[in-house]
């Protein structure tokens, strides 16, 4: 059967290109998920006119019409997880139960912004002037381009379209390369649940043609982007000389710190979730064990006991414990960082590249032993199964090594002393702090995000995103004669 292909979707249209891509299963590299018809720099330019244009329409909506587009979209992907994990983990290389795990937080991010778009978000008070009344009210920003990366290809275009509609905006999405598949699906999910032609577009291209257009047009109001840290900076550029609005979440390098008094096997799952799930290609991964001298030892042999049994293979197949790495050039990069930190003096367990019986990118998970926080494994992201442990003498050390991190999205500890865990949780450097928890895994309903290069501009998820999905009006009243 010749493998079905996806075009961009521009008012509701399917828009035709002449570039054609191959989309591959990163397990099984013979397996071609869809083609794709990549879109050109015009198309790039008809989606954002076409978002501007159903912006009277859609912004006019009642919160009650916006709600039951999203909660009729929600309940469709929750109806179809199971397909949808299947496709999920077919194109990205994530287990199933994870990528079951991420459609269903798809589903509920879209359930929770369909119920926030009901809220009250406006405020009446008294004006410090006496007679005068005010109001403060939020209003769609207008035309939103969300730029979304492969690592979480259904979730993460949900968290940034699901707001941006339920406050009124229009949206043009522009997925990662990798995965057209899943964005597709959500955007095909959204039209059908009745949202008017052009309030959501999908632009399949290049990062590279299509990219200053979705982000420079003057028509585009505000840029939502998670991806790497050079491309931040190309949106934070354009967006900023013209005074749009960006929001971005960049990198992480996130320390998971095990003291001494932790439950042992509490901080080896911790890291063994957090550093390897999703074959650790997460800005939230926890990648720099920070362990006291204490307990270094025996942990660094229990993580070491429990790997070898860590099951790497097929993303679909039942006993996989972790998927293959997405593609070619990223699983180079993550044995350029493991040699690196070989030649920087760390010793490596793990880290090979495996043979299966179809050819794709696996690779064994890595634990690089023996860094030190300045070594270039701990201050460059890697993005892979890749975990590098620093030695410590005690807590406070711990500390300073966790918060010496320049791109602080997550930071955990694992230990049982609540004197501990209560100063961690107040004096780290990191946007979320997990107490015996993975670094990775966040909850819908509250705010996400990081600080130094991680993120910049509002947090974005919960009741964070309104901030950035809206504007303020404030109006003064007098009434005039009682
Ligand atoms: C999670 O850890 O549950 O790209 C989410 C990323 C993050 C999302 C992580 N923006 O990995």
């Amino acid at each position: 059967m010749s493998p079905r292909v996806l075009t961009s979707i521009v008012a509701g249209l399917p828009v035709p290109g002449a570039d054609r891509l191959a989309d591959r299963n990163p397990s099984n590299l013979d397996d071609v998920v869809c083609e794709v018809e990549l879109s050109g720099p015009d198309v790039a330019h008809d989606a954002v006119r076409a978002a501007q244009q159903a912006l009277p329409r859609w912004s006019g909506t009642t919160p009650w019409q916006r709600a039951e587009v999203l909660d009729r979209a929600g309940s469709e992907v929750l109806a179809r997880a199971d397909e949808l994990a299947d496709l999920l983990a077919r194109e990205e290389g994530k287990t199933l139960i994870e990528a079951r795990g991420e459609v269903v937080r798809a589903g509920q991010i879209l359930k929770y912004y369909a119920g926030s778009a009901l809220q009250p978000h406006g405020q009446a008070l008294d004006s410090v002037r006496p007679g005068v009344e005010v109001t403060v009210t939020r209003e769609p920003v207008g035309v939103v381009t969300a730029i979304t990366p492969w690592n979480f290809p259904i979730a993460i275009p949900a968290w940034k379209i699901a707001p941006a509609l339920a406050y009124g905006n229009t949206v043009v999405l522009k997925p990662a390369e990798l995965v057209p598949a899943c964005a597709w699906e959500l955007v095909d999910i959204l039209n059908r649940a009745g949202l008017p032609p052009g309030a959501l577009n999908l632009v399949l291209g290049r990062g590279s043609q299509v990219g200053p257009v979705l982000t420079g047009s003057p028509e585009v109001d505000a840029v939502t982007f998670t991806g790497s840290v050079g491309t931040g900076q190309a949106v934070m550029a354009s967006t900023m000389t013209r005074g749009a609005k960006a929001q971005l979440e960049l990198g992480g390098k996130n320390p998971l710190v095990v003291t001494e008094h932790a439950d042992l096997q509490v901080a080896v799952e911790c890291l063994i979730q957090g550093g390897f799930g999703s074959t650790g290609q997460r800005c939230t991964a926890s990648s720099i064990a920070i362990v006291t001298d204490a307990v270094h030892d025996r942990f660094v042999a229990a993580v070491t006991q429990r790997l070898a049994t860590w099951r790497v293979g097929d993303a679909r197949a039942d006993d996989t414990d972790m998927g293959p790495v997405v593609d070619s050039s990223q699983l180079e990069q993550d044995l350029r960082y493991l040699e690196i930190a070989r030649t920087q003096g760390a010793e490596v367990v793990g880290g090979e590249v495996l043979d299966r019986a179809r050819a794709g990118h696996y690779l064994s998970p890595a634990l690089a032993v023996g860094t030190t926080i300045t070594d270039t494994i701990n201050t460059e992201e890697v993005f892979g199964p890749v975990v590098s442990v620093v030695r410590v003498p005690d807590y406070a050390d711990a500390l300073a090594a966790a918060n010496a991190s320049t791109m602080n999205l997550s930071a955990g500890i694992c230990t049982t002393d609540l004197a501990e865990s209560s100063h961690f949780k107040r004096h780290s450097s990191a946007g979320m702090v997990m107490v015996n928890l993975p670094t990775a895994g966040v909850d819908f309903h509250v705010p996400f995000g990081g600080r130094g290069a991680s993120s910049y501009g509002p947090r974005e998820q919960g009741t964070g995103a309104i901030e950035f999905f809206t504007t303020t009006k404030t109006a003064y009243t007098s009434p005039g004669a009682p």
